[in-house]
């Protein structure tokens, strides 16, 4: 009954003058063909400054595959839900990630006294969620899903904000049948110090391994590798990493192009790929810089030195 549903997203709750929840829930939907993506805005409820502390997951287990939650300031509609499956269709403006949720993946908490900053002011506006439902067998009931999040949220200024640091290859080629592609990523950092505590890898089917480094001195620091054919959650990042101004970041995407009988590029679709390493990081919040990137291609040279373990496929 798609009452039901409707009927448990709750209105933002008030618990005291500075704390509140916030329900992002699916309307009541149901897909009707496997690998749906649909995404649905939902206006910050405060023009205030306001930080997300904790996320509290609501995902049917045998429907939901992953669940994004993104900010930004424009979403592609705010009317009810939408199809977001093809190219990038959650935001027109920059989307930035805050939260993934993939099945059989534990869900990464914020460190004490770290909060995702949002509200009219911080150019953060609206929360998009994107639910990707994978098999739509389970459907065949014709029951609804609501499945989404709960954000717990407070007023009060946190000593510290969480940001998101993303490198990403825009230019990589994977041969057909070339059996290892490397996609190499790498950007100075001068910037406030920040400190790594989660990352996620995201490629499509021929990615292998990801990983992420720091390099101070010459020396590579792990900050975290992950196959991504697992599912793409945020994992604990290796906390003794942390990156300040003079540093280098890194990332190396391994491909494979066995299997494929044309030229594979950087893009949108399932035929496409992607090399994103997503570093969830801490700062504090008088410099509160929320979203970095870094897209440019790495030498050949600096890449000599990467740790052997960078080429080491991860068994799934
Ligand atoms: C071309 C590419 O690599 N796109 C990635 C990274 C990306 C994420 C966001 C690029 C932009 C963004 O605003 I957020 I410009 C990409 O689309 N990654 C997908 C999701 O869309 C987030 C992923 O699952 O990581
Ligand atoms: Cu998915
Ligand atoms: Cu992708």
């Amino acid at each position: 009954n798609p009452s039901d549903c409707v009927s448990r997203v709750k209105p933002p709750q008030l618990f005291n003058s500075q704390n509140f929840t916030v329900d992002l829930r699916m309307p009541g939907v149901l897909p009707t063909k496997s690998d749906t993506y649909l995404c649905m805005a939902f206006p910050v409820p405060t023009s205030r400054d306001s930080y997300i502390v904790d996320f509290l997951p609501h995902a049917s287990m045998d429907t939901v595959h992953h669940m994004l939650l993104f900010g930004c300031q424009t979403p592609v509609s705010t009317s009810s839900y939408w199809d977001c499956g093809s190219v990038q269709g959650t935001c027109e403006d920059e989307a930035s990630i805050m939260y993934a949720w993939a099945q059989n993946a534990p869900p990464t908490k914020l460190p004490n006294d770290v909060g995702f900053k949002v509200g009219r002011n911080s150019g953060m506006s609206f929360f998009v969620l994107q639910i990707h439902y994978g098999d739509v067998n389970a459907f065949r009931d014709h029951h609804r899903d609501c499945s989404g999040l709960t954000l717990r949220m407070t007023l009060k200024p946190q000593p510290f904000i969480a940001g998101i640091y993303l490198l990403m290859s825009v230019d990589t080629v994977i041969l057909p049948g070339k059996k290892v592609t490397n996609a190499d990523v790498a950007c100075d950092y001068d910037s406030y110090p920040i400190y790594p505590f989660a990352f996620r890898t995201h490629t499509h089917r021929l990615g292998k391994v990801v990983s992420g480094y720091r390099i101070r001195d010459g020396k590579w620091s792990l900050i975290g590798r992950q196959s991504p054919q697992l599912p793409q959650a945020f994992y604990p990042a290796n906390k003794e990493v942390t990156v300040r101004y003079g540093d280098t970041m890194a990332t190396r995407c391994v491909f494979t192009g066995e299997g494929r009988t044309s030229k594979t590029y950087i893009g949108g679709t399932s035929n496409d790929e992607m090399c994103n390493f997503y570093m969830m990081y801490y700062m504090e919040s008088k410099h509160a810089i929320p979203f970095m990137s870094c897209m440019e291609p790495g030498s050949k040279e600096l890449f000599r030195h990467i740790p052997a373990e960078a080429n080491v496929p991860i068994a799934v």
